[in-house]
């Protein structure tokens, strides 16, 4: 039934022509998923589910989100095209990696979206 509930929303979300939003948990130290890749112009949101403070931070600069402390989101929208890495201030073993396409990469298994970052 909850599955149903969330997947009913997404859907919703589509349906009215809101920006996509990529999630990415903040979880045991580590970002899930650790690679994400979004169209230009799309917004990925950082939660993080840890009680320690974590960061999403630009490897050069582009962006920081500043202490994420539990359950806080930081949202970035995306509006040029690239691969982004970023890591936690805090813990320098947290990295991550944003690659933003030109258009939808057609649904991928992880094989194909690890193969992206090469
Ligand atoms: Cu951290």
């Amino acid at each position: 039934m909850k599955k149903w509930g969330l997947l009913t929303g997404a859907l919703l979300a589509c349906a009215g022509a809101a920006i996509a939003l990529t999630e990415i948990k903040i979880q045991n130290n580590a970002f899930v998923p650790q690679y994400a890749v979004v169209v230009k112009g799309e917004m990925v949101q950082w939660t993080n589910l840890d009680v320690a403070v974590h960061t999403s931070t630009s490897d050069t600069g582009i962006w920081d989100s500043g202490d994420l402390r539990q359950n806080q989101s930081f949202k970035r929208k995306f509006n040029q095209t690239g691969t982004f890495p970023y890591h936690c201030k805090y813990h320098p073993t947290m990295k991550g990696t944003v690659r933003v396409t030109e258009t939808a990469v057609a649904p991928t298994s992880f094989g194909r979206v690890r193969a992206l970052f090469r």
